[in-house]
C-alpha cells in the first residue's frame, strides 16, 4: 500500500484515540462529588454561634484549583453606612463589586496583606471593584465611618461553604481527587485533614472545629 493512502487512516486512528481519551476525561468530570456534614465545637465556654462565621473549604492536592466563574460577581454593598453583607466568602481570583448604595461618600480599604487595597472615596451610585487573588481573611473598613467594618474570607478554591447556624455545610460539584479539607474561623486556629473523593462520591463527614490534643 502506498504511504500516501495509509496516512489518512493513521490520522483517523489518532483522532479516535484522542476522542476516547477526551471521553474518559469528561466521564469523571461528569460525575462530580460532594462533601456534606456537620461541624461541632467542643470548647468550654464557647458555642458554635460565638465562632461564626465559619468556612469549610477544600484545597486540591493533585491539581491546581480552577479559576472561579467570572459571573455572577460577588458583591459587597455600602448601605446605611454598613457593609452588606458584613461577611462574605469568595474563591481566590474573584473580583468583588462594591457599589455605594448610600447618598453619602464611602471608601473601602483593607490592610490585610497580601490582599490589601484602597478603592478611594466614591459617591452615591458608583461602584468600584477589587480582585482578591490570595487565600486568607480580608478585613474591610471605610476611611470616613469608623463603625463600618466587614470581612471577606478568600478560599483557595471554588469549593467552599459557609457553615449554617445548625453547623451543617454542603460543598457540591467537586471533581474526584485528593483534597485537604480545612476550616476557618477568625476566632479559632485552622484545622486540616486529608480526604479522597472517588468519581460520583457523596462524602458525609463530622468535622471537629478544634483538633483534639495529641
Ligand atoms: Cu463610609
Amino acid at each position: 500500500m502506498p504511504l500516501r493512502a495509509r496516512a489518512p487512516r493513521f490520522a483517523l486512528a489518532a483522532l479516535l484515540l484522542l476522542m476516547g481519551v477526551a471521553a474518559a476525561g469528561s466521564s469523571s468530570a461528569a460525575e462530580p462529588c460532594s462533601v456534606r456534614g456537620r461541624a461541632s465545637l467542643s470548647l468550654a465556654g464557647l458555642a458554635l454561634a460565638d465562632v461564626q462565621p465559619v468556612v469549610v473549604y477544600l484545597e486540591p492536592l493533585d491539581a491546581p484549583a480552577p479559576a472561579p466563574p467570572a459571573s455572577p460577581r460577588p458583591t459587597v454593598h455600602q448601605r446605611d453606612a454598613r457593609f452588606a453583607p458584613r461577611f462574605l466568602a469568595v474563591a481566590a481570583g474573584s473580583t468583588v463589586d462594591m457599589p455605594n448604595d448610600d447618598a453619602i461618600y464611602h471608601n473601602v480599604f483593607s490592610y490585610s496583606k497580601p490582599n490589601d487595597f484602597d478603592l478611594g472615596l466614591y459617591p452615591a451610585g458608583q461602584s468600584r471593584a477589587v480582585t482578591l487573588r490570595h487565600p486568607g481573611a480580608v478585613k474591610l473598613y471605610c476611611s470616613i465611618h469608623e463603625s463600618m467594618t466587614g470581612a471577606i474570607f478568600v478560599a483557595p478554591s471554588p469549593w467552599f461553604a459557609v457553615l449554617g447556624a445548625d453547623g451543617r455545610f454542603a460543598i457540591t460539584g467537586v471533581p474526584p481527587g485528593r483534597y485537604e479539607l480545612a476550616t476557618w474561623s477568625e476566632r479559632l486556629p485552622t484545622t486540616r485533614r486529608e480526604i479522597a473523593l472517588r468519581a460520583g462520591e457523596a462524602l458525609e463527614l463530622e468535622v471537629a472545629l478544634v483538633e483534639s490534643a495529641r
